[in-house]
Formats: structure tokens, sequence, C-alpha cells
């Protein structure tokens, strides 16, 4: 039985106070540390921490003791703290308006600029924790470099991201290749890899042979839920997906984007150039418009399911030999197909 979200969030509120209590920090500040996490962390679909207790219930292939589920939501939130961290400055960076339903933080009165700092206090959340709660496990190292190494990469992969659209770059340039140099290292180690390579870190199932089955599979499940990011950016309704899509304005290197200008007509081409990138929601509309004739929709559903015959297929060879088990994607898999949000 996968675990429910009201339970993972109890857990968060015996976390947040560790953290909030790890210095003794003056009053104002402390209050300020507290709304910033609660904030930027809670509220969300928790499908990446929760990842983390179901994976470790299906390799055990039992339901979880308390000890076990406290301990897994543990690792759970700090992938959670890592997604706050990076979200919180991804608003900025994408000059996003609201994230959850809610403002962004850096748009929420007297925070500004205050929120780049505040990020960076939320990932030093993650390793307060995993100290706290792990110093004494045989895979703390293991799961601290797991750690650093994500970020470096998602980093990298946000590098990229912001560097591929400079106000004077034709949006020709971009390419394929550069999307999925872009999606698997913004999004695919920290949603798939990172949650799963910690239940086989906590589960002493870390093999050389089953972190590589992971990261395989989770790159290919993590380009494939980037698109499906690309495609709600332009298509969903932003009351139910609790954000606005920037990645019109913003001229980002998105499939949607580039779906088009593999589809499109020359006439199609000089409106398309004319009026993406621009700051203006006429532009962003006529955008929107172009995808609708261009036909995305369509184009989308039918990448959605090679992919997911493609992903099925991999679960499929999966060799449970070393302790890894099929129902670990396949359950992350249904999570996140057709999802609206
Ligand atoms: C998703 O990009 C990728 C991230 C949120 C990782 C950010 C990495 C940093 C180092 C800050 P996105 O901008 O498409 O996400 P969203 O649509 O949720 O804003
Ligand atoms: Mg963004
Ligand atoms: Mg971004
Ligand atoms: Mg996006």
């Amino acid at each position: 039985m996968p675990a429910r979200l009201e339970e993972f969030e109890d857990v968060f509120n015996k976390l947040a106070e560790d953290v909030v209590q790890e210095c003794a920090l003056p009053c104002r500040t402390l209050e300020w540390f507290r709304k910033s996490l609660y904030h930027n962390t809670v509220g969300g679909k928790c499908n990446r921490g929760l990842s983390v207790v179901d994976t470790v219930s299906i390799l055990l292939d039992r339901p979880l003791t308390s000890t076990e589920f406290f301990e897994t939501a543990t690792l759970g939130w700090m992938v959670e703290l890592f997604q706050a961290f990076m979200l919180v400055t991804d608003d900025i960076m994408d000059a996003s308006k609201t994230r959850r339903g809610k403002p962004c933080w850096y748009l929420v009165k007297d925070v500004g600029m205050i929120a780049i700092n505040d990020a960076v206090m939320i990932e030093s959340c993650i390793y307060i924790l995993l100290k706290k709660h792990f110093r004494q496990h045989l895979a703390y190292l293991s799961m601290m470099e797991l750690f650093h190494e994500v970020s470096y990469k998602t980093e990298v992969g946000q590098s990229c991201d912001l560097i591929s659209a400079p106000p004077d770059v034709n949006i020709e340039t971009f390419t394929w290749e550069q999307y999925f140099f872009i999606v698997i290292h913004k999004t695919a180690y920290y949603t798939f890899d990172l949650p799963i390579a910690l239940a086989l870190m906590y589960t002493q199932r870390a093999t050389a042979h089953n972190l590589q089955v992971v990261r395989d599979l989770s790159l290919v499940m993590g380009e494939y839920f980037q698109v499906q990011d690309d495609f709600l950016d332009a298509y969903a309704d932003p009351n139910v997906l609790g954000k606005i899509g920037m990645d019109i304005i913003d001229k980002k290197c998105s499939w949607l984007v580039l779906q088009a200008m593999d589809r499109c007509t020359p006439d199609q081409m000089t409106i398309l150039k004319e009026n993406y990138g621009v700051n203006d929601p006429k532009c962003e509309a006529t955008v929107k418009a172009l995808y609708r004739q261009i036909g995305l929709e369509k184009a989308f559903s039918e990448y959605e399911e090679t992919k997911v015959e493609q992903l099925e297929r991999m679960i499929g060879e999966i060799d449970p030999a070393e302790g890894l088990r099929k129902e670990v994607f396949a359950a992350y898999l249904r999570k996140i197909y057709k999802r609206s949000k």
C-alpha cells in the first residue's frame, strides 16, 4: 500500500523543529526560517519524497515498521528539501509568479532577494537531517555523496537551461541534443535517480549493478517527466497546475518549441520567431495558437505512448537477482502517467 501524504506530512513537523532548533536562532530569524520552510517545502504532491518510502516498502516486500517509516520519510523529506531549494531559486531565475497555487516565495511581501539566502538555508537542512538521523548508517557517506553529485548535475542542467537563449540568440539554434542534455541534468537525476538510489542505500542493496539499472531507467523516465512539464507549461490550466507557465515568454529551449520548429511551414516559422521569447501576453497567445494549429497536443500524446512503451519494456527487463524489483519503477510510472499537474 503506498504511503499516505498526510502521514508523510506529519513527519515534516518533527523534522522542521529539528532544523529550526539546530542553532539558537534569534526569535525573528527563527520565525522567518520556519515560515520559509513551510511555504516552500510543504503543499506539493511529494511524489519524490513518497517514492523513497514506497520504494523501501516494495524492496522489503512488506509494510514498514514505524521506525522504518520515520527514517524513510526523513530521507523523503530530504529529497523534498532539495526540490524546495531548487524551486525557490528557479522561480527567481525564470521570473515565475506562482508555485503550488501560492505566490513564489521571492514575491511574498518583504521577502524579495532574501529568498536566495532562504533557499541555501533549506539546502543546509538536508545535511543537518542526514547527520542527525543517519550518521551511524552504513550508507551515510554514500548518501551524502549522492546528494552532492545530484546537486551538481542539476545545477549544470539549470545552467544550460538558462544560457541557451540570450536575447540575441535565434531560436533556430536550439537542438534536440541540447534539449535532452538539459532535461536529463536539470530534472531526471533528482526526480528519479536520487529517491530510488537512496532507497537502495537504505536497504543495503546499492550494488553497482542495481545503481546502474536505476540510473539508466531514471534518465529515460526523467526525460518523459520533463517533457510532460514542458507540455503542461503551455496546455494546463494554471489553477490545476499551481503555476503559471513562463516557457514561451522566457524563450526556453522547450519540447514544444522544438517540436513546432520540426513541423512548421516557413510562414509559421516567421510567426514563431517574431513572437517567441517576447514579454508580451499577445505574443505568448500567438505562439500558443500556433502550437494548436501545428497539432502539438497530438504530437505529445504520441510521444507519451511511445515513451511509456519503452519504459515498460525496460521495467520488464529488470533483473531481481540483486534485490531490485520491477514494481519500484512500475509504481512510480503509474503516479506520473498522464499527469495533469
Ligand atoms: C525544472 O525546470 C528544473 C528545476 C526546477 C531544477 C532547477 C535547478 C536549479 C539548480 C535551481 P522548470 O523551470 O521547467 O520547472 P518549473 O516548470 O517547475 O518552473
Ligand atoms: Mg521554472
Ligand atoms: Mg527553470
Ligand atoms: Mg517547466
